[in-house]
């Protein structure tokens, strides 16, 4: 396996120093060691993959060098847009290297969600005339770093180095949270007691994980919308839905990282108003789901967002007691509310996953609907 400090010590010896990006499991050890070893203006979680591609960009028009843009290949469809009309050789031509974990790479069991994904990744960057190499614990990184080099001369435009599982050696984060108390599966476990016959809509990652083992437990019938991918867009969905059903009240759990993600869905709720919607935001300051790498959740007023962008009411809880009485003053109000639910990262070893397919859990939400 590949020690991410040489992966990083390559890139650096070919004058690759600015890091951008947002974080994928499969790249975990490799986020973790950048995030440890470079000074925050020099490695910039961004709030999605296309921002990033956009940051890396802006770092070269100011500095004439190049940054790595590192991603899971889930986000490459973030970044296609700023990748054909910004970055590309046809446009401004600027030079980056994407560093892209392959999940659903083909011949490796993975989600359901990935599957795809994973089979058509090369093809993409195919289509997008990208240049790549693919990246395993085989690898040589330093042949690997002045292909990189090279390409980056000659074409003055993004180059790609795919990921596959398995690749980095194990580095752990050196970070620590005193950020809450409260795990996010007690919140959610108070919270499916909470919402009742609400429609619940989960977010992308451990969360949608949780609610389906804690429905389980509950001994109910599997009905709460999984966002098993598409990361950023539950409240969008849970908007769509709540306007479809007026007279449901609709749970939407979002993760920091996925609010922040596409952020501009807030004001789109606010101005709606949809007052059967209530938004929950599991608050770990961190991609927990994926390795933990730190978000700016921490220092970012959510009050004033939801507040400005036109939800009703706002209200934040730390522990169990405080998430209930919430709770009970929020249902009251008319929507849009939003319900801050301050967390601790981490999570059961012996979490599962959903055991049904995304279609029947679709048919399962649609047939709770209209039971
Ligand atoms: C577009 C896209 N980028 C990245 C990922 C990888 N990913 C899955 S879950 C996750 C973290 C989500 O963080 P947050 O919403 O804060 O929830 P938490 O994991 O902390 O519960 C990431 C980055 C993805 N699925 N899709």
């Amino acid at each position: 396996m590949i020690a991410p400090e040489n992966f990083v010590l390559a890139l650096k010896k070919v004058g690759l120093n600015f890091f951008t990006g947002v974080p994928d499991s499969l790249l975990k050890s490799f986020c973790a060691y950048v995030d440890d070893h470079l000074p925050s203006g020099q490695h910039i979680t961004a709030a999605n993959e296309g921002n990033a591609v956009a940051i890396a960009s802006g770092y070269h028009l100011a500095t004439g060098k190049s940054a790595v843009v590192y991603m899971q290949n889930s986000g490459l469809g973030n970044t296609i847009n700023p990748l054909t009309s910004l970055a590309d050789k046809e446009v401004y031509q600027i030079p980056m290297l994407l560093v892209i974990g392959w999940r659903g790479e083909p011949g490796l069991a993975d989600e359901p969600q990935h599957v795809k994904q994973g089979r058509i990744t090369l093809q993409q960057l195919d289509l997008l005339e990208i240049p790549y190499q693919v990246l395993s614990d085989q690898s040589n990184v330093y042949d690997i770093a002045n292909w990189v080099q090279e390409q980056l001369a000659t074409t003055g435009a993004p180059v790609a180095i795919v990921v596959k599982k398995n690749t980095f050696a194990s580095y752990k984060s050196s970070r620590n949270s005193d950020f809450a108390t409260m795990s996010r599966e007690e919140a959610l476990a108070q919270i499916l007691e909470l919402a009742g016959e609400a429609l619940v809509v989960s977010t992308t990652g451990k969360t949608s994980r949780e609610v389906f083992e804690l429905r389980k437990i509950r001994q109910e019938v599997q009905r709460d919308f999984l966002t098993v991918g598409s990361m950023g867009h539950t409240s969008s969905i849970a908007l769509g839905i709540a306007l479809g059903q007026p007279l449901k009240k609709v749970v939407c759990l979002d993760g920091d990282g996925s609010m922040l993600m596409h952020m501009g869905a807030l004001p789109i709720i606010g101005s709606l108003k949809p007052d059967n919607f209530l938004h929950v935001l599991l608050n770990n300051a961190s991609h927990e789901s994926v390795g933990g790498q730190p978000t700016v959740a921490d220092r970012t007023n959510f009050k004033s967002i939801a507040l400005a962008s036109g939800y009703t009411q706002y209200a934040v809880a730390t522990t169990v007691q405080e998430l209930k009485t919430a709770w009970t003053w929020l249902a009251e109000c008319k929507g849009p509310t939003m319900l801050e639910v301050r967390i601790i990262p981490g999570s059961r070893t012996d979490l599962g996953r959903p055991t049904t397919t995304p279609i029947e859990n679709k048919h399962a939400f649609m047939a709770w609907i209209q039971r």
